[in-house]
């Protein structure tokens, strides 16, 4: 590949990336502090798919957790479930609200004890090759909406 054609590439990259991030807001997102002794945590935010396609999230990594999951709570006969899903899909001009007793993120093995007032950084991976950092604070293990 020539310099230009690299050039030209990383361009379209740059675009495309960039396509992304406008599309999907994230609000009011926030990861629960690490409760005593447990390896995992959840993290709830508000997705808003301001763009004309839909968007679905395939994986999110982070430097925090070994593992980031897709939850969905069940109610199976007054027992609280929580069930892996692979993707989640942000319909075009739809919002998708991930919430306590709702779809949530589950941070896995996470590294050492999340506590309140620090930061943590998930990175959303899309289908259609994209990815958009988000940056979220990390609130008590009390919290319910930001
Ligand atoms: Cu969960």
């Amino acid at each position: 590949m020539s310099y230009f054609n690299k050039q030209i590439a990383v361009f379209i990259l740059a675009i495309s990336t960039g396509c992304v991030k406008a599309e999907l807001v994230v609000e009011s997102g926030f990861v629960r502090a690490s409760l005593p002794g447990m390896a995992s945590t959840a993290a709830y935010m508000t997705l808003k798919n301001t763009g004309d396609a839909d968007l679905a999230i395939t994986g999110i990594t982070t430097s925090v957790a070994a593992k980031v999951s897709i939850h969905s709570t069940m109610n199976h006969d007054g027992m609280m479930h929580m069930m892996d899903m692979n993707s989640l899909t942000v319909a075009a001009h739809k919002t998708v609200v991930l919430e306590s007793g709702g779809m949530h993120l589950m941070l896995e093995n996470t590294a050492g004890m999340l506590a309140a007032d620090s930061k943590v950084e998930l990175v959303l991976q899309f289908a259609n090759g994209g990815k958009q950092a988000v940056r979220l604070p990390v609130l008590g293990v009390l919290a319910d909406k930001r």
